[in-house]
């Protein structure tokens, strides 16, 4: 408080309302000794000697008031602005207590020197309060300094609920008491992690829209629109969704003030935040402390939470209206979002559709706006959209489309565009490019350069208004376009493990969630994808935000499993596997996602299920195009593109034969088979003679500890995918000649032993499910060959032995001694 110097800190002196004489001034000898044990009691010590300390502060109190009213009548400009308003000054200020003292004593107020004076004090004022102050004074009105300071400024008493100390800070928001958050580590933790991740219940909300879609079809053929037809297309979305919803659920007007939709603390990201709020540069997806400082000093930022079921009420409402508006199609883009699909209309009956649907909506949803923008295609309707907002419509009319229209539109407004793509077109050309009319310029050749070929041509279009061929599926085959084709699991939050057994046990919790919606649906996956997060090395152990995932490094890895399966036991010991080969250590670990891939139904018979082919489909005379298209939908007949490979007529023949789940398999394996076929032999020589000097350096490698994480090496190879393709060449290099090397195998049986000795069986089925599927798959044509024979010995008395020998620690048992008990 010494530091403070009046004449230049306060802001009063430049005033010519106040007389120079400070406070301290203005103070008899006694009243500012007294004035500062005052404020050294304030600090913890006790001058209370001579009679009780409750007389002491009474009796000082009283004399501090008189003083103040002497100050008052001899300094004061006869403002009542504080006037029934005693402040108390909590800790370091700025402006300082003394100046404050000042402030509100010139302006009729009452200064409190000690808080034991209970019931006298009506504000705290404090520009910071630890967290032990604010439970002790949570009682109170607390406020920052400015409050009073900008009152006298604008001479009137303002709301000091806009200064609130605590609205800034993260206590004043509901948020669950830390003891609640269960641990990664529980059973219930994905239960939890599922009932607060947004981003999840956006993610489900998004397939569940989907399948509805689809049933919706089903029960009714819907028209779809042939490819020459003109159609006219609505993409409607609401304007800041989760705050406009959350504003009004809670009673706020979404246009009067600034407001974001978070989970309250700094270091959590914005979810939705309303245009008032964007006026000050706050965006979705920015952090809350950041946006709280981008506000101007004394303006409130109103932060609202979740409400997850009124956004899925508002959602379901909104698609009603639309359902009810007679749109040929309404196609699920998003909760909040939809693109809708008619025959040509002209400008003004479009004019109508649109004013219709936003009247439409905003009475449903409590006054909630959507957007809309229409054009003669997709990528025009989204653009026209992004135009239209806020609360508001633009039609776009092909021939009218002008400069105005392209130069207002920046390169990320373009669909499937995000920042860093638009970063890379807009430097490709000098000067960079800012706008979609300077796009347009652009040659087609260059953009493909830039971009690549596909996203070269669908911006190319797309700034003439065009959608692409992949594009134009969601209208013209919207079934095929909204059918699930995955189904995944993503836990960016909590993720903090110490062992790899803690970590088996999660993706095993994981794994029968994901199995359970794909019995739901009746399906089968035969591809799985495990991606991780992994700390990056520059990151701190604990990021900013709580438990986050902070920075980190996504490591991702694919399998296919031989046959499409709903099995437990095989899925998620594939995927423990995979998740070893990823070298992640356990206490890295900061997010989780697994995704089935290549979802198929589950009737044996599917891959007999007659399809027609894309070509066949497309040179279908338009007029009765849509009504086949319409029919083969109601029967889930697939339309598919059957893709030309380079392989020769034999071998086509081959694969022509097999079911569709292994004929991809089939033609990747032939392809890794062409490409080592010409040197195999020589190589396979080589390699034995190398090994042979090797392998007293080999016994090194192997390890006979428990632990997990050291890598096991064969053929010098550590990483599991590279040691996997080696066996899998060596197989095919030996399955039509003599079989594997007698040298070659021992060492190869070493390397299993080694496997199943460290707890990584996983890793010895997944060797075993290949070679088998493979033996299974070369059968038809070398299976009278001698390497063929011994190949399946090395199966049977090598590798299975192993198996069954630890088959109590699979949940797989069934599934070995059907498969390899032959
Ligand atoms: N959302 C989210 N996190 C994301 C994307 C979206 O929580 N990464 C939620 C919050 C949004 C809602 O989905 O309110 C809709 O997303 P939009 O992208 O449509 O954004 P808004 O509706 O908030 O704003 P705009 O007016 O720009 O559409
Ligand atoms: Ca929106
Ligand atoms: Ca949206």
């Amino acid at each position: 408080m010494s530091g403070y110097n009046y004449e230049e800190d306060s802001p009063l002196a430049n005033k010519s309302n106040i007389p120079e004489k400070s406070f301290l001034e203005s103070l008899s000898d006694d009243g500012l000794l007294e004035y500062i044990a005052g404020l050294s009691q304030e600090q913890g010590e006790d001058h209370g000697e001579q009679y009780s300390r409750g007389d002491y502060f009474h009796d000082k109190q009283k004399r501090q008031e008189k003083q103040d009213r002497e100050f008052r009548e001899r300094y004061g400009n006869g403002s009542e602005l504080f006037s029934g308003i005693s402040i108390y000054v909590n800790g370091f200020t700025k402006p300082g207590r003394l100046q404050l003292h000042e402030m509100v004593v010139a302006n009729g107020g009452k200064f409190v020197h000690f808080l034991s004076c209970k019931g006298r004090v009506s504000h705290i004022i404090a520009s910071n309060l630890p967290l032990k102050k604010r439970v002790e004074l949570a009682s109170y009105k607390i406020c920052r300094p400015e409050w009073i300071v900008d009152s006298i400024e604008e001479g009137k008493l303002l709301p000091w609920q806009d200064y609130a100390l605590l609205s800034d800070q993260d206590e004043i928001q509901p948020k669950l008491p830390q003891t609640a958050i269960v641990s990664c580590k529980h059973p219930d933790f994905l239960k939890q992690f599922f009932s607060k991740s947004r981003l999840h219940h956006l993610s489900n909300w998004k397939s569940d829209l989907r399948a509805e879609f689809c049933e919706r079809f089903l029960e009714k053929p819907l028209r779809i629109p042939g490819k020459s037809e003109v159609v006219t297309v609505f993409h409607i979305d609401f304007d800041c969704f989760f705050a406009s919803v959350s504003a009004a659920a809670n009673g706020f007007d979404i246009h009067a003030e600034p407001i974001v939709v978070c989970h309250g603390t700094k270091n959590s990201d914005i979810a939705s935040c309303n245009y008032e709020a964007r006026r000050y540069g706050i965006r979705n997806g920015m952090w809350v402390g950041t946006a709280v400082r981008m506000m101007p000093r004394g303006k409130k930022l109103v932060r609202l939470g979740y409400d997850f079921e009124q956004f899925e009420l508002m959602s379901k409402r909104f698609y009603q209206i639309l359902h009810d508006s007679q749109f040929e199609l309404v196609l699920p883009i998003s909760i909040d979002e939809a693109v809708c699909v008619t025959g040509y209309l002209t400008h003004s009956e479009c004019e109508l559709i649109c004013r219709g649907i936003r009247e439409n909506v905003s009475n449903v949803t409590n006054g909630c706006t959507v957007s809309i923008g229409c054009g003669g295609s997709l990528v025009l309707a989204r653009l026209a959209l992004k135009r239209s907002k806020p609360d508001g419509y633009q039609i776009v009319d092909c021939d009218g489309l002008d400069d105005v229209f392209w130069s207002h539109l920046k390169i990320e407004d373009l669909p499937g565009v995000g920042h860093s793509l638009a970063c890379k077109i807009s430097e490709y050309s000098y000067p960079p490019i800012g706008n979609l009319l300077e796009l347009r310029q652009m040659a087609q050749d260059s953009l493909r350069r830039c971009v690549g070929e596909k996203m070269g041509n669908k911006i190319y279009l797309a700034v003439r208004g065009k959608d692409d061929e992949e594009s134009c599926k969601m209208i013209y085959e919207p079934r095929q376009f909204f059918q699930r084709k995955s189904l995944s699991i993503d836990i960016n939050w909590g993720i903090r493990f110490d062992t790899i057994y803690e970590i088996d046990e999660f993706i095993d919790r994981c794994t029968q969630y994901l199995i359970d919606k794909l019995r739901e649906l009746d399906k089968k996956t035969s591809q799985l994808t495990l991606k991780i997060m992994k700390r990056s090395k520059d990151e701190a152990i604990e990021p900013p935000k709580y438990l986050g995932m902070g920075k980190c490094d996504p490591v991702a890895r694919s399998t296919r499993l031989g046959v499409p399966t709903d099995e437990f036991g095989v899925i998620a010991t594939e995927i423990k596997s995979t998740f070893r080969s990823l070298c992640c250590p356990p206490r890295e670990l900061r997010g989780i996602a697994i995704q089935f891939n290549k979802l198929e139904k589950t009737a044996s018979n599917q891959a007999k299920l007659p399809f027609v082919d894309a070509k066949i489909y497309q040179n279908l005379p338009s007029d009765v195009k849509s009504e086949i298209g319409r029919e083969l939908n109601k029967r889930s007949i697939n339309i598919r593109r059957t893709a030309p490979k380079r392989i020769n007529s034999y071998q086509e023949q081959f694969i022509q034969e097999l079911p569709t789940q292994i004929r991809g398999e089939v033609e990747n394996e032939i392809h890794i088979t062409n490409k080592v076929n010409k040197t195999k032999f020589d190589e396979i020589k080589e390699q034995v003679a190398k090994r042979q000097n090797e392998k007293v350096n080999a016994k090194s490698h192997f390890l006979g500890e428990n632990t997990i994480l050291l890598p096991i090496k064969f053929q010098n190879q550590t990483n599991f995918k590279k040691i996997i393709q080696l066996v899998m060449n060596w197989v095919d290099g030996t399955i039509r000649s003599q079989g594997p090397h007698e040298k070659d195998l021992r060492l190869f049986e070493k390397y299993l032993q080694r496997l199943s000795d460290t707890n990584r069986l996983p890793l010895v089925l997944r060797i075993c499910k290949l070679i088998s599927v493979k033996l299974e798959l070369r059968s038809e044509f070398f299976s009278h060959c001698n390497g063929f024979q011994e190949w399946e010995k090395v199966l049977l008395q090598m590798i299975l032995p192993k198996l069954n020998k630890n088959k109590h620690t699979f949940q797989t048992v069934r599934k070995l001694d059907i498969d390899f008990d032959t």
